[in-house]
C-alpha cells in the first residue's frame, strides 16, 4: 500500500494541498516538518496523532524535522483558540521545552539515513530584526487575507475575546519557519493538525513568493469520540505522555476504557498494526465485545510505544490486581495509584505489632458498620486481605502488609479499602 493510501485508510488525512502529493511521496524522498509549541512540560495524547503521522512518514523513508517552538511559544498560536493566551515566562518555556524535546526524542528515530533532526525556532526567530522582518516578510502578507482566515475571523467578531497584535503576527512567524527550513534543510512539506492549515498555507505562499519553490502541506484530523466529545481527556483532565503526570497504569486504563464504538478507529490511529490484524480485532470486537480483546490490544500497543515493555507489564499487573489478581510485588506508589479512587484509613505503624484482631480494624476503618456484620461476612468468605480470604480470628501483624506500608482489604468482589500504616 502506498503511504498516502495507508494514511487515508487509517483516517489520518484531513486535507492535502496538492492532489498529486501521494504520487510524489512514492517517487521522492521528502524532508518534512511538524512544529510543537512548548505550552506545557509534557505532550498529551492530543499530540499523538501528528506524532503517529510523522512516524509513518519516517517509516517510509522520509526525513522528519521536529520543530520545537522556543520562539513561537513566546507568542502563542491563536489557531483554534477562542481567547487570547497568557504570555509564558521564559523560565517556564525553557522547562516545557526540555520536557517535550525529551519525549519527541524517544518517539522518532534520530539514526540512519533518514534520521530525524530536532530544531528550535528560537535559534532563527530570535535573531530577526523588526524592521527587516516587516520589510522582507511582512510585505508579502495581506492583512485582508489574514482577516478572512478562520482562526482570526472568529476572534474579530467578539470584542471581549479579541486578538492582540502579538498573536495576529503568529502565522507570519510560522510561515517564516517554513521558509527557513526550506532554505536550510530543503524541507518541502509541513504537516500538522487541521487547525494548522492556515499557518501551513501561509508558509507555502511565502516560500513560493520569495524562492519560487513549490512546497506541500498535509493536515491530520482532530480526533473526536463517537459521541462527539473531544478525545484525549479523562475525568481528571489531560492524559499526559509523561509518566510522572499520568502513570503508565492510568494511561493503559484510559485505552482499556474507551467505548466499543471508538476502538476500531483508535486502533488505526494509534497503532502500527497492519490492516488484516486490525480487521481481525474488529471482527472479535463485534462478535464478543465483553472479552475486550481489541481494547486490550490497543492499550498494549500504545502503552509500549509511549512507556516501553516493562511499564506495560506493570500496568497489566496493576490492572489485574483490581480484579482480584496477585498483589504481591506491587509497591506503595503503584497500590496508591491503582486504588486512588478507593477509601483508605491511616493507622500508626505500632498497630501492626499490637496483635489486634482484624475484625476490630475492619470496624475502626469503617469497612463494616459493626463487628457482627464483619464476622458474618468473613464467615461467608467475603473478606480478603491482599486478595486472600481471611479467617475470623486473623490478627494484625507485619505479615498483613502487601507493600512497604499498605494492606489491601477487599469486601465482596470490588469494594477495596486501603489500610496505611505510617510512622
Ligand atoms: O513553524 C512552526 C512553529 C510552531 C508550530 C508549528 C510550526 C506549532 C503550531 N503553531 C501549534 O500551535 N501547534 C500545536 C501545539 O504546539 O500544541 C498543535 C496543533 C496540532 C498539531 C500539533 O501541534 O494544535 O494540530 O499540529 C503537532
Amino acid at each position: 500500500m502506498r503511504l498516502i493510501e495507508e494514511l487515508e485508510w487509517r483516517g489520518l488525512v484531513n486535507q492535502v494541498t496538492h492532489p498529486e502529493l501521494g504520487d510524489r511521496l512514492e517517487q521522492e524522498r521528502f524532508t518534512f516538518y511538524c512544529g510543537f509549541d512548548p505550552t506545557a512540560e509534557s505532550l498529551h495524547i492530543g499530540n499523538l496523532v501528528p506524532i503517529m503521522g510523522m512516524m509513518h512518514f519516517q517509516r517510509r523513508g522520509h526525513r522528519p524535522l521536529v520543530l520545537v517552538g522556543g520562539g513561537t511559544g513566546l507568542i502563542g498560536d491563536p489557531s483554534g483558540k477562542t481567547e487570547e493566551r497568557k504570555l509564558q515566562t521564559r523560565e517556564n518555556l525553557d522547562r516545557h521545552l526540555a520536557g517535550i524535546r525529551a519525549q519527541l526524542g524517544r518517539l522518532l528515530s534520530f539514526e540512519g539515513d533518514n534520521a530525524a533532526t530536532m530544531v528550535n525556532n528560537a535559534d532563527w526567530l530570535g535573531e530577526l530584526r523588526l524592521l527587516d522582518f516587516l520589510r522582507d516578510t511582512g510585505k508579502h502578507f495581506s492583512v485582508n487575507v489574514m482577516l478572512a482566515k478562520e482562526s482570526v475571523r472568529a476572534r474579530l467578531e467578539d470584542r471581549d475575546h479579541g486578538i492582540s497584535y502579538t498573536e495576529f503576527t503568529y502565522s507570519l512567524l510560522q510561515a517564516y519557519d517554513f521558509l527557513h527550513l526550506h532554505d536550510t534543510f530543503g524541507c518541502r512539506l509541513q504537516v500538522g493538525g487541521s487547525d494548522q492549515w492556515g499557518n501551513i498555507v501561509a508558509g507555502m505562499d511565502l516560500t513560493r513568493r520569495l524562492r519560487q519553490s513549490e512546497t506541500f502541506g498535509l493536515t491530520f484530523p482532530l480526533v473526536t469520540k463517537a459521541d462527539g466529545a473531544k478525545f484525549g481527556k479523562s475525568e481528571q483532565g489531560n492524559v499526559w505522555l509523561d509518566p510522572a503526570r499520568t502513570s503508565p497504569y492510568k494511561f493503559y486504563q484510559f485505552w482499556i476504557n474507551q467505548a466499543d464504538a471508538d476502538v476500531p478507529r483508535l486502533l488505526r490511529y494509534f497503532t502500527f498494526l497492519p490492516q488484516e490484524e486490525i480487521a481481525a480485532l474488529e471482527a472479535e470486537l463485534a462478535a464478543a465485545p465483553e472479552k475486550r480483546i481489541a481494547h486490550r490490544r490497543l492499550a498494549e500497543e500504545v502503552t509500549v510505544l509511549i512507556h516501553g515493555t516493562d511499564q506495560l507489564a506493570n500496568a497489566v499487573k496493576a490492572s489485574q490486581a483490581m480484579f482480584g489478581g496477585e498483589l504481591s510485588g506491587l509497591d506503595d506508589a503503584t497500590l496508591e495509584d491503582i486504588f486512588s479512587e478507593m477509601p483508605s484509613t491511616r493507622f500508626p505503624r505500632e498497630a501492626l505489632s499490637s496483635g489486634k484482631p482484624l475484625l476490630d480494624v475492619l470496624v475502626e476503618s469503617g469497612v463494616f458498620p459493626s463487628k457482627g456484620e464483619a464476622r458474618r461476612t468473613i464467615k461467608s468468605g467475603g473478606v480478603y486481605l491482599n486478595n486472600e480470604r481471611i479467617a475470623e480470628d486473623a490478627r494484625l501483624s507485619e505479615a498483613c502488609l502487601c507493600s512497604e506500608r499498605i494492606a489491601v482489604v477487599r469486601k465482596g468482589k470490588k469494594n477495596y479499602h486501603l489500610l496505611k500504616f505510617e510512622d
